[in-house]
C-alpha cells in the first residue's frame, strides 16, 4: 500500500482496500478523499464501503468523483476544501494515484503558487505522469470569459461572475441573500464573498442578471446594485410571474411592468460582458420567465438543466410546465457541443462533492433525463418526479422579494420588515 507524501497535509496513492483503512488511521491520516467514480473496476469497494470503512476507522470520508477529461474547477475547489479543512494530513486516491495528484497540481496553479510549466516536473519528480494536468491549465487560460463560481451549501444554488479577461468587465448571475427562515434574519454573506471576489481582481461590474425569478432563496440582485452600481436585469417575461404572484398574494401594489428592473431582455437580446458577446435565450419550463445566458463558449442554464447525474429541474412551480421545459432544453442542447454548462443547483447526489459545470456532449451522452429519451417520456418522468417533491421550503418567503429583483418588502412604521403568506394557496404539502 504505497503512500507518497506530497506535502505536509496531503500525500496520494493508488485504490486501497477497506482493509487498509485502519492502517491509514495508524499512519495518521485524519481524512480519505476518494477521487474514483464508482465502478471502474470490478475490485474497487466504491464509496458507501469506503465511507463506511472510513467511518469504522475513525478516518473523515470526502468523495470527489472524477476522471481526467472531465475534471472541472469545481472538483479542483473541492479538492481543496477537502485538504484545508482536513482536521489533519489527508490521502487521496483514485486507482493509481494520478488524479488526486492533478487536483493537487491544478489548484497550486490556479492560485498562483505552481507555474503551469513546472507542473509536469512536479509530478515527475513524485513518480506521476500529469501532462493532463498542465493540458488542462493550458485549455483553461485560452478560455474567454473566466467563470468563478460561488457554490451555497444552504440552498445548494451556483452563483456566479463571468468576466473578460481582456478588460476586467463583469457579470454576476443569481446572487443569494441569505435568509434563516427560523430566526427571519438576512444576511449578506454570499454577496460579500462575491463582492470581495470581484474587489481583489479589480473587476468593474457591468451586469447584475438573474436567470428567473427564485422559488427557493432570496435574489441578492437589489444589495448587489446598491453597492456597485450596476444595472440589473432578467427576462422580460418576469412580468407573467409577477401576475400571477400579484394573485397568489392579493397584492394590488405590485407593479407587474418589470420596472423593479433596470433592463428586460427578450429572446435573441443581445449585451456585452467587457469586450466578450453575450446573448440572451428564453428558456422557459422550470419558470415562465427563465432565461440562459450565453457569454462568450460559457451557457448560464440555471434551472434547466443540472449536472448530467442530477437529471433536470421541476417543472411543477405556478407557471410550469415540462413540455415547455423540454423544448427550451432542447434548444440549449443545439449549442455547440464543447460549449461550457453552468447550472444553478446541485443536490451533490451520491453525496458527491458539488459541481456545476458540464458540456453539451456531457449532457446528451450521460443525462438519464435527456439521452435516448423521448419529449413524452420526458414530460412523464418529469410529472411523475415532481409530484414526489414537497414545494421548496422557502417559496412563499422568496417568490415575493423576488418579483422585485431581491428587494426586501417596506420597512412598516416601527422600522421593520414583514413577510406575508397566503394560506392553502399551492398543491405540493408534505405532510
Ligand atoms: N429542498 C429544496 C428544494 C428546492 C427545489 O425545489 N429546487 C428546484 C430548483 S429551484 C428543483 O428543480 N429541484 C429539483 C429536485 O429537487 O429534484 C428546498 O426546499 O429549497
Ligand atoms: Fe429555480
Amino acid at each position: 500500500m504505497p503512500v507518497t507524501k506530497i506535502t505536509e497535509r496531503l500525500s496520494v496513492m493508488g485504490q486501497p482496500a477497506v482493509e487498509d483503512f485502519r492502517d491509514l488511521k495508524a499512519q495518521g491520516f485524519a481524512t480519505v478523499v476518494n477521487a474514483r467514480p464508482d465502478h471502474e473496476d470490478q475490485a474497487q469497494p466504491g464509496t458507501h464501503a469506503e465511507e463506511q470503512a472510513a467511518h469504522d476507522a475513525g478516518l473523515s470520508y470526502v468523495y470527489i468523483p472524477v476522471t481526467t477529461p472531465t475534471i472541472t474547477q469545481a472538483d479542483v475547489r473541492a479538492f481543496q476544501k477537502a485538504v484545508n479543512e482536513a482536521q489533519g494530513p489527508v490521502v487521496a486516491h483514485c486507482k493509481s494515484g494520478t488524479r488526486a495528484l492533478m487536483l493537487h497540481a491544478i489548484g497550486e496553479a490556479l492560485d498562483g503558487r505552481m507555474r503551469t510549466d513546472d507542473v509536469v516536473a512536479f509530478g515527475r519528480d513524485h513518480g506521476f505522469d500529469i501532462v493532463a494536468a498542465a493540458n488542462w491549465l493550458t485549455k483553461d487560460a485560452a478560455r474567454r470569459p473566466v467563470v468563478e463560481a460561488f457554490f451555497d451549501a444552504h440552498t445548494s444554488s451556483v452563483q456566479y461572475v463571468v468576466s473578460d479577461p481582456a478588460t476586467n468587465k463583469c457579470a454576476i448571475i443569481d446572487g443569494v441573500l441569505d435568509f434563516d427562515e427560523k430566526s427571519g434574519a438576512t444576511a449578506t454573506r454570499n454577496a460579500d464573498a462575491i463582492l470581495a471576489y470581484i474587489s481583489d481582481r479589480k473587476l468593474s461590474v457591468e451586469w447584475i442578471l438573474d436567470t428567473h425569478p427564485h422559488a427557493d432563496h432570496f435574489s441578492a440582485a437589489s444589495y448587489l446594485k446598491q453597492r456597485t452600481g450596476a444595472p440589473t436585469a432578467i427576462g422580460e417575461r418576469v412580468v407573467d410571474v409577477q401576475r400571477l404572484w400579484k394573485v397568489i398574494y392579493n397584492w394590488p401594489e405590485l407593479a407587474t411592468d418589470g420596472s423593479q428592473w433596470d433592463r428586460l431582455f427578450a429572446h435573441g437580446d443581445t449585451f456585452k460582458v467587457g469586450s466578450i458577446d453575450a446573448k440572451v435565450m428564453f428558456s422557459p419550463g422550470h419558470t415562465l420567465a427563465s432565461v440562459t445566458y450565453v457569454i462568450g463558449d460559457a451557457a448560464f442554464v440555471h434551472d434547466t438543466v443540472f449536472m448530467p447525474d442530477g437529471g433536470t429541474a421541476r417543472a411543477d412551480f405556478p407557471g410550469a410546465d415540462p413540455r415547455m421545459l423540454w423544448h427550451s432544453i432542447q434548444a440549449i442542447l443545439e449549442l455547440p457541443e464543447d460549449t461550457r454548462l453552468f447550472t444553478g443547483h446541485d443536490y451533490q447526489p451520491n453525496g458527491r462533492a458539488p459541481r456545476w459545470e458540464s458540456t453539451i456532449a456531457a449532457q446528451k451522452q450521460a443525462n438519464p433525463h435527456l439521452a435516448g429519451i423521448t419529449e413524452e417520456a420526458f414530460v412523464a418522468l418529469r410529472t411523475k418526479r415532481d409530484r414526489t417533491l414537497p414545494m421548496p421550503k422557502l417559496i412563499l418567503h422568496a417568490l415575493q422579494v423576488n418579483v422585485r429583483a431581491g428587494r426586501l418588502p417596506e420597512p412598516e412604521a416601527n422600522g421593520k420588515r414583514y413577510l406575508k403568506f397566503p394560506l392553502d394557496a399551492l398543491d405540493g404539502a408534505a405532510w
